[in-house]
Parts: structure tokens; sequence; C-alpha cells
């Protein structure tokens, strides 16, 4: 379309589609008083509304909350007739809003945009249309959607059918009549699953040829729920409030209940009743452990399985209809209305292609490994080249000559799913990085339009003119994101969010899963921060904060919120006694951690009077002799026991193979410096001098201890060493307290806030030793001789106040000539490497730890695998 004459070619902002980000950016950046043009190839508003017209569209997540809350006139004027609205009406209210706001002035539609190029010199963006035409923008918003490039039929034959071919994402607008016709389905994703039903009703045949069994609940649909229309009634502002900062975009209460601890009947009443109220975000909330622990997935898949095989007549269709080899969620699931039941009618047919794969499609039809199929037409539902399709085959150049298409060959890589460096003034909405397809997407393009808006106002009135991140903002965020992803089970389904749907695209977590109102929070602190990880100029001036907004591990900094919200007191302000008792009450209700073979409590004669040890056999194969492992429990001297490190120690023995010993020393105030050190001492002489009776292999003993544990391990190899023996093989100190000098950086970083804090540390030294003795290497092993001793795996933690200290006791060893391992347990504080079935992102380190402690046995059997 050309463009009137008055009109300049050039504008502060360009922006590429017209669906519901696209509309709504425009509003804003209009709101801001910019000039701004929007392209778009369709003929008209709608996005992904105006394309996906195949029979049956709908949404999926309720319309009264898949709607834009800006204006509350708009939501007063509009109703929504249905829960789950059809995209006739979608459309319909698209097109209602653009009327409203008089968007459409602004929009150039049947404008595909081709080409855009960052002019360095200018400060532009150089935007080449469809004709060759070209426009000039200080800001260039791609607002294209995440599933609107549909996936290219690749099927062998493809282009060979003479009949009509239709893709669900491309229908077309005049509809499709299939009465009397034989029809084959490709596909059985969302749009497969919401159009087959429908298909069926008039084709004289269907055929349905499924690569992978989706699950999928029914939405009954039905008029809006009576209860979200009560609280948007009582009280609109606070329900899209509770929106933007819950989970998914909808505001739902999530479960604290965890499928193991829950009775048959209350897993039974909360999944029927998640199935009767046929919500996404009701079925992915029924157990709080199910889209992490293999265990609670099978659980609600299982039950899931269960009702497609009550609905399907035909027990050999119900079993290929049922989903298997990926957990419930980690795939999009689906909303359906009748879609099981249709594979009852006689002349439905599903084509499983795990059993009997597609060979070709032929000039007529299409041909299995086993059977040759007849059709008159084919539907291709079968899906999208997601989240980055639309970007990377934009054709966008950035600084340098630098295309998008080759900086994210290996995957994408954003900030904050908004912005990626060297594209300066280039935003994303709902980009990859974003929580977008995992959420409710209408509240999601609200907030990442009004960031933008909020982004481009700051520019202005500060004088800037461009906006770009760091590399090393950037690379935070990628690492924040795929860490996110990794504590669930996401990454291990072949799935759009991963890429796996399209041959050859590189397999990364591509959307957030951290949660609406936790990244809301990150982008509202990167703003705070005065724009943190991004570069900023203007005439004359370069701002940069430069820094990583999210660098804790994600469940670690659950688990701080958690004990936050608890308000406990101060350990340091409290007296030993009751110190212990809160510890002991705080791990109450932990995960008792891996089942080992065998567990024995016993005594050992100490230096005074016997010592409590407990000993942790593996379990299964080989039989025979173990080597050992003598571990000692943290807690400052003065606090823990046998208890206290159970889980941990039923850990390290599963993963390495070996028996440990967990020796339960004397503590401080009761009975301070040096004796805890000598009670360790004693310990690691007589679990040598006894190796056989315990089941050890003799000479293949180790150490290992946690915090104040790890300082009476270290200790002991410098005793041991002294001595002349037992020789240590080997010792693993956790996150170790090596020295009493509190001075050290992370004492100043970490001091405060991270569950042990720099105050409890002096308290812990205060009760155990006299200052005069804190010198002494026994105390502080990092002052002691460290030739001769056995090789060392140190695990130090970002958040831990002893962080520099175990980084100082490994270079210092190194310095000795004695072997090291530095494990950096990266985003982790001192306590939740620990914290075993709680802390999943500890498990890779603890797995680490377990294979030092490996290689501290060159000899040992193979270990037994814990995930
Ligand atoms: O696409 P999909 P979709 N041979 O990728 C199969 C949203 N959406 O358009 O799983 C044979 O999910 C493929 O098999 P497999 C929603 O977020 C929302 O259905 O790769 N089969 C799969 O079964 C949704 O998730 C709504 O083994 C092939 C199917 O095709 C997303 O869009 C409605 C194949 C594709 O499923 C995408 O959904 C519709 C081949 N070569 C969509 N290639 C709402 O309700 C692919 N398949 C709001």
């Amino acid at each position: 379309m050309n463009k009137p004459a008055s009109v300049p070619e050039q504008f502060d902002a360009v922006v590429v589609g017209a669906g519901f980000s696209g509309l709504y950016m425009l509003y804003r950046l209009r709101q801001l008083g910019l000039s701004v043009k929007v392209f778009d190839s369709a003929g008209d508003v709608g996005g992904t509304w105006y394309w996906n017209r195949y029979p049956g569209a709908r949404c999926d997540v309720p319309t009264t909350d898949y709607t834009f809350s800006f204006d509350p006139e708009l939501e007063k004027e509009w109703t929504w007739s249905e829960k789950y609205a059809t995209q006739p009406e979608i459309l319909e209210y698209l097109r209602f809003v653009a009327d409203r706001h008089e968007l459409r002035s602004d929009i150039e539609f049947s404008t595909a945009v081709t080409a855009a190029r960052w002019d360095e010199p200018a400060k532009q963006w150089v935007i080449t249309t469809g004709g060759g035409r070209e426009v000039r923008c200080r800001h260039y918003i791609m607002a294209t959607g995440c599933l609107s490039v549909a996936k290219s039929p690749d099927i062998e034959g493809a282009e060979r059918f003479a009949g009509p071919v239709y893709f669900t994402s491309r229908w077309p607008h005049e509809g499709v009549d299939f009465t009397g016709q034989r029809v084959a389905v490709i596909g059985t994703g969302s749009s497969g699953i919401q159009s087959i039903p429908l298909i069926a009703r008039q084709a004289s045949q269907l055929t349905v040829f499924q690569r992978t069994a989706n699950f999928s609940i029914p939405a009954h649909n039905g008029p809006a729920p009576a209860e979200t229309l009560r609280q948007l009634d009582e009280g609109r502002d606070a329900y899209r409030d509770a929106a933007r900062w819950s989970r998914g975009g909808v505001p739902v209460e999530p479960t604290d209940v965890l499928a193991g601890a829950a009775s048959e009947e209350v897993r039974r009443e909360r999944f029927e009743a998640a199935w009767q109220q046929g919500e996404l975000f009701g079925i992915l909330n029924i157990f709080a452990d199910q889209g992490v622990n293999p265990a609670a997935n099978d659980i609600v898949a299982e039950m899931i399985r269960e009702k497609i095989r009550a609905t399907v007549n035909d027990p050999e269709t119900a079993e290929a209809l049922c989903p298997r080899g990926h957990y419930f969620g980690t795939k999009r699931p689906c909303l359906d209305t009748g879609y099981f039941e249709t594979f009852n009618l006689p002349h439905v047919r599903l084509v499983d292609l795990r059993k009997e794969p597609i060979v070709s499609i032929t000039e007529d039809g299409i041909e299995t490994a086993g059977e040759s199929f007849g059709f008159d037409a084919i539907v291709y539902a079968t899906g999208f080249d997601a989240m980055t399709g639309a970007l990377v085959g934009a054709d966008v150049t950035g600084r340098d000559g630098l295309t998008l298409k080759d900086k994210w060959v290996a995957g994408p890589s954003t900030y904050l799913g908004l912005m990626t460096t060297g594209f300066p003034n280039f935003f994303m909405l709902t980009g990859p990085g974003s929580p977008s397809v995992l959420s409710n997407m209408a509240v999601s393009i609200e907030q990442h339009v009004d960031w933008v808006a909020g982004c481009l106002k700051d520019l202005r009135d500060e004088g800037l003119e461009t906006i770009e991140p760091t590399e090393l903002a950037e690379a935070g965020w990628n690492q924040h994101n795929q860490d996110c992803a990794a504590i669930t089970l996401h990454p291990t389904a072949n799935s759009w969010y991963m890429g796996a749907n399209v041959p050859g695209k590189p397999r990364v977590f591509l959307p957030y899963i951290g949660g609406v109102g936790a990244y809301r929070q990150a982008c509202d602190d990167v703003v705070t921060q005065d724009y943190l990880g991004f570069t900023r100029t203007g005439p004359g001036a370069v701002r940069c904060t430069d820094g990583v907004i999210r660098s804790m591990q994600p469940d670690v900094a659950m688990v701080m919120e958690f004990v936050n919200a608890l308000g406990l007191p101060a350990m340091e302000t409290l007296s030993a006694a009751e110190a212990r008792a809160l510890m002991a009450a705080t791990a109450e209700d932990r995960p008792p951690g891996p089942e080992v073979g065998e567990v024995t409590d016993g005594v050992i004669p100490g230096p005074d009077g016997d010592l409590p040890y407990r000993l942790y056999r593996p379990a299964g194969p080989p039989e025979g002799p173990r080597p050992v492992v003598v571990y000692f429990h943290g807690g400052g001297w003065v606090l823990g026991n046998l208890d206290s490190d159970d889980p941990l120690c039923r850990d390290l023995c599963a993963r390495s193979g070996a028996v440990v010993v967990s020796v339960n020393y004397r503590h401080a105030p009761e009975v301070r410096f040096p004796a805890a050190a000598l009670d360790a001492f004693a310990a690691v002489q007589w679990a040598d001098a006894n190796a056989i009776e315990l089941g050890g292999i003799p000479g293949q003993l180790a150490v290992a201890g946690w915090s104040a544990g790890a300082n009476v391990a270290a200790v002991a190899c410098q005793l041991a060493r002294d001595a002349g023996g037992p020789r240590i093989t080997g010792q693993l100190l956790i996150c170790p307290a090596v020295d009493s000098d509190l001075t050290r950086p992370s004492y100043e970083e970490n001091g405060d806030g991270y569950i042990l804090t720099t105050a409890l540390m002096r308290w812990f030294w205060d009760h155990y030793a006299d200052p005069a003795d804190r010198g002494d290497p026994r105390a502080a092993p990092l002052r002691g001789d460290l030739a001769g001793l056995p090789p060392a795996c140190i695990v130090a933690a970002d958040f831990d106040p002893l962080r520099d200290e175990g980084v100082a006791y490994a270079r210092a060893l190194e310095a000795a000539a004695v072997p090291v391992r530095l494990t950096r347990a990266r985003g982790h504080t001192h306590t939740s490497v620990t914290m075993v079935d709680v802390v999943i992102s500890g498990a890779p380190v603890r797995a680490e730890m377990a294979a030092a402690l490996g290689n501290f046995f060159p000899a040992a059997e193979p270990r037994a695998h814990v995930s």
C-alpha cells in the first residue's frame, strides 16, 4: 500500500504486527506522543486470530482473563459470550478495540516487512517493506507473536498431493466444506485436537495421523465462570493485579500439596476437581511438585490416561491415544470439546505413526509403512516454528552487519526476552526468554508493552537515544532462563518449547518458566536499578550500570523467600540450646533423602568418651567391601548432629557408592576448641583401624564435611599427616570454615540475608574458640602447613560468607602441590547445596561431589545412580 505523500517516511517507532501486542503497543506509543507506523501482512487487525480460522479455533485460557485490562471502559463495554470464546469472537473483539481507539489510521495492512537494518551513524533503523519501500525509525518493535510462522510440512512427497491442502494456521477466510469428503488430519497438537471433532462432523471419512499422543482435558465450555465474574465485579483492579503477579497470568493460588504426601483419596479428589473445572492452570496445579518430580507427574498422567481409556471404546485406539514418553505439561497440554469421543465414531480412524510411519504423501493420498490411504483433502495441523521463527525470518541486521539469524544460530540469546546485544533499539514483545507462551498471553503482552513504553519515555526524558543490553547482563539472563528450566521436567520433552519440532533448530528451552510475577519483578528491578544491564547513549552521554539481574538459582531464591517469610529470630541472638531447638524444628518436615541399603547407629571411642556415629551402606550390588568416607556435620561447632545431615549423608552414600560414617563430635560451648578437631581425628583413626568391620576396603578412606564439619575434616587431614597416619586418600570440603579471619570480601558481600550470616559466624567462633586460639591451624587450617595433604575437592557457594576462604584454601593447597578440584556452587548459598530433594539445582553439585569422592578411590566399584 502506498503511503500518502504528506506522511513523513520517518517515525519514532515502527511496529510489526497488529495483533494483541501490536495494537496495545501502538496505543501506548501514541499516548507518549510518538510517531508510530504499524505494518502487518494481514488484511486487518487480529494477528494469530486473523490467520488461525480453522473449525473449532478457540482460546484455551478463559476469555475473561485473556483480555486487555488497560482500558476499564473497554472492559465494561465488552462482554464475552463464553468461557472460551471462538476465534471469530476474539477477532471481533480486537476489531472493536482498534475501532474504539481509532488505531487503524496508523496501521498499514497487507504490507510485509522484508528487512530491517541498523544505521549506526544515524542511530536509526531502516525498514524495508514488500515493494522495496524504505522507512526510517528510531525504535523497531517486533510484535510478531510466538506462533505465527507455520512449520513447513517436513513429510516426503508433501508437494505431490493433487487435492486441496489446508494449514490450520492459514485457514481460508471463506471456510471449508468437507461434506462427503475423505479427509486426513496430520498432527494432534492444540490445533488438531480443536479441529478434529468439527471436521469429523462433515467428512465422510476422517483419518487422524498421530505422531505423539497428547494430553488433553475437556474444556467444559459454557458461560464465563461465575466465580471470576463475581471477583471482577467486586474488584476488577485487584483481580487484574493478582493476575499480573501470578505464576501464569491468571489468578490461581499455587497449591502446596505434594503428590507423595497426599492420600489416594485426596489425589483423586484434587484431580477430579481440576478435570471438572476444565482449565489448564487448574490441571497444572493439582500437586506442587508435578512439574519437577517424575513420580508426582506420573500420578497425574496416569489419571488422565484412565480418563482416555474410559472414553474411547476401542481398547487399541484408546491405548494409542494415551500419551507416553513425555511428562504431563512438558508439551503444551490441550483443552478439547469431544476430542477423544470423536474416535468412537464409525467413520473416524486413528493411525499411530509410531507404529506405522508415513512413508510418503502421494498424488491422491498418504502411504504409511503398512497401508495406502486415498484422500480428497489433507489438513496440516503440524505446528509452528515457535518463538524465534518470525524473528530470525525477518532479516534483521544489527550493528556491524550482524544478523539476528547468525547471532542466534545456536539458539536465541536475549536480555529479559525483550532485547538482544548488537541490536540497539530493537525490541521483541513476548520474545524468547520471557514467560509468553507459558502464560496468559494477554497479561504478558501488556507487561512487555508497558515496559517498552516506559523505557522509551525514560530515554526521551533523559535526552538519550539508544538502548542495548550488555553482554554480561544478557549472558546472565540466558543462564537464569536455563536454570529455571533445568529444575523442571520441561527440558526432557521433544516439544516446540525446546525447538524440537523443527528439524535442525537448536535445542534450547525458549520461554521463561520462572513465572509471570517473578519475571515482572525482574523487569521492574532492572528499571529501579537504573536500567541495570543496559547501555544507554545520547548526544555526548554513555550510561551503563552493568550487572546480572538474577544470579541466584531460582529454587534457592524460593527457599530464601520462604525462610525470610517465617520471620525466624537471628540465631546469634539465641542461646545455644535455643538455636539447637530452632534448627531441629526447621528440619522437621524436610524430605528424608534417598533410600540406602542399610543404616546403623553405633558409638566409637573418642578422646574423652564415646562418640555416636551413623553408618550408611549403599544399596544393591556389588556385594563386598566399599571405600569408606568419614563425614562430619555442619553447624558452627555448636549445632547439628547425626540427624541434621542425615539426608545429605544418604545422598552422598547413594551417589558415591561408598560407606559413609557420619560422626558426631563434641560441641561448643559445652566443650570448646580443640575438642571437635581431636574427636574428628580420633574418628578417622578408628575408621581406619576398623575398616573391615565397617564393610570398608582397608586403605580406601576419605573424609568429608560441611561447614564446621569441613573444618574438622580438614584439620583431621593435617593431624593425620603429622602423626604419620592414617592414610587419607581424599578430603571433600563443602563450604568449609577454614579461617578465623572474617574480613574477606564474601563476608561483606554475603554477610546478611543468606541464612548463614557474618554475625552468626562470629557467634560460632565465640562459642568455639578463644581469640588467642583462633590462629591455631587446628582451628584455622588455612594457616597450617599444607604440604603433603590428601587431594581435595572444595565446594564454594556464590552466596556464602565463607566462599572466599574456601577458594583461598583451594589456592593454598594448590600452591602446596596438593591436587585440588574447586567446585563452584553457582547461585547457591552456604546451606542450599545440602538441601537434598528441596533444592533441585543442588543435585548437579552433589553429583560432582560424589564424582570427586569416586576419584579419591581409583579402584572402587561403579557407583549407584541417583538422579
Ligand atoms: O501445533 P503443535 P499446534 N509428521 O506443534 C505433529 C497454540 N495454540 O498448532 O508432537 C507427523 O502443538 C506434531 O507431532 P509431534 C498452543 O500454544 C493454541 O497444534 O511433534 N506429525 C504435533 O502432534 C499450541 O501448543 C490454541 O510428534 C507431525 C502436531 O503436528 C501451539 O499453538 C489453539 C509432523 C503439531 O502440534 C501449537 O499448536 C491452537 C510430521 N512431520 C494452537 N510435524 C488455543 O486453544 C508435526 N507433527 C489458544
